[in-house]
């Protein structure tokens, strides 16, 4: 991103003050996102500016009046609860024409919230009560967004959790072996398609009117939160591009995906990879008090069904983007899919042999 553009995108949007600097923040791994400072008479007013991943977003604008309207109703809710709308739910700054976001001459399009102080996002759990308070977090809201009108919201990433889906996209990255690299991930292959009948289980229950479709936010990885730096209670839930209908165990396993992992996504060493039963206990924990008894019976039985496959799934991704040459998910290094696809494998055979005891995690909840 050149220096000179941000700098006229950040002169499209409604400031308060002088921008006195920015940097590039956070380990978001789609869109690209700054940190921008303002001066003003009351001292220092802070932003987060984020470029969309127009390769991965193809519309920005229905993306874009999703987050208008679904931060609104959160607004809405929270200051009915008498919270503090501009902590606990993003807010977007608009235009100095008044719109949400502002498209540059090359294409790329823009757009700022306020940047919520005094939180922290982690990338690794600290503490099993940090990943209680997320838990309930998610849960909570998913609850708030219950009796939001789902028709309204565009797909933005169509079949974004279809694990079926998912898996033909990894057989069409096989098929083209774009970066020559099929022999070298012979073992993640056999790996995944041992597994290929259990893909379906989900949407196979959606379709069967055995699991219902709410409104989720289907990325609910752990720096998707921003925590109370001193509470350590969670304040506000972000990364909202991919807030759609989809179903209630999707978040709650892609938050034990990352989460309950006890070594980092892209962990080259998978014998560090395990899934930690007492990390597990509280999420399942701080998810069922979030979602306040709303979940089905059938929603809770599937819930270690549901981590398994949005592992197995995030899996499939990272391979099949190592196979297409890196093209989806930022990398930071060589291999780094490839990493991130092999721990993912592994926690799968790690919770496979933990099966019973997730199940009983769940059962003592439920
Ligand atoms: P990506 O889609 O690339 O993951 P995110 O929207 O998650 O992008 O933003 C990346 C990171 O920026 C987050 O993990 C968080 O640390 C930080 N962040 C994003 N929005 C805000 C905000 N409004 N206030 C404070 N920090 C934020
Ligand atoms: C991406 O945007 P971020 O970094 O929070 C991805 C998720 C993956 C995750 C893996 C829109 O999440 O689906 O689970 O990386 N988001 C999108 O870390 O594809
Ligand atoms: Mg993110």
């Amino acid at each position: 991103m050149r220096t000179e553009s941000i700098e006229n995108v950040l002169g499209c949007f409604q400031l308060e003050g002088n921008v006195s600097g920015y940097r590039s923040y956070g380990s978001g791994h789609i869109n690209s996102t700054f940190l921008v400072n303002c001066d003003t008479e009351n001292g220092r007013k802070r932003y987060i500016l984020q470029c969309m991943n127009k390769e991965i977003f193809q519309n920005i604008e229905g993306l874009m009046g999703n987050i208008a309207s679904v931060t609104e109703f959160l607004r809405e809710k929270i200051i009915k609860n008498q919270g503090d709308p501009e902590r606990e739910t993003l807010t977007l700054v608009k235009s100095v024409d008044g719109q949400n976001y502002v498209t540059d001459a090359e294409g790329n399009s823009w757009r700022v919230y306020l940047f919520v102080e005094d939180t922290i996002s982690f990338d690794a759990v600290e503490k099993p009560e940090d990943f209680y308070e997320s838990a309930y977090s998610f849960g909570h809201f998913q609850r708030l967004l219950s009796d939001y009108p789902a028709d309204t919201l565009v797909e933005t990433i169509p079949d974004f959790h279809n694990t079926p889906v998912r898996f033909e996209q990894l057989e069409e990255a096989i098929k083209n072996n774009k970066a020559g690299r099929l022999e070298e991930v012979k073992n993640e292959l056999e790996f995944v398609f041992a597994r290929k009948e259990e893909l379906g289980m989900a949407m196979n229950m959606l379709k069967e009117g055995k699991l219902p479709l709410r409104v989720t936010h289907n990325d609910t990885k752990l720096n998707n939160i921003l925590m109370d730096k001193d509470t350590r209670k969670g304040i506000c839930i972000i990364d909202l591009d991919t807030v759609m209908p989809g179903l209630s165990i999707h978040d709650f396993g892609d938050s034990i995906r990352f989460g309950a992992n006890t070594a980092a996504e892209d962990e080259p060493d998978t014998s560090k990879v395990s899934i930690s039963l007492e990390l597990f206990e509280a999420y399942v924990k701080g998810f069922l008090d979030g979602c306040e008894g709303s979940l089905t019976n059938a929603e809770v039985d599937m819930l270690p069904m549901g981590a398994k496959l949005m592992t197995i799934e995030c899996g499939m991704r990272f391979l099949a983007d190592y196979l297409n040459g890196d093209v989806y998910f930022k990398t930071h290094r060589e291999k780094q899919n490839l990493d991130r696809a092999r721990s993912q494998f592994a926690l799968v055979a790690d919770m496979e042999k933990k099966w019973q005891e997730m199940k009983a995690i769940v059962e003592k909840y439920r």
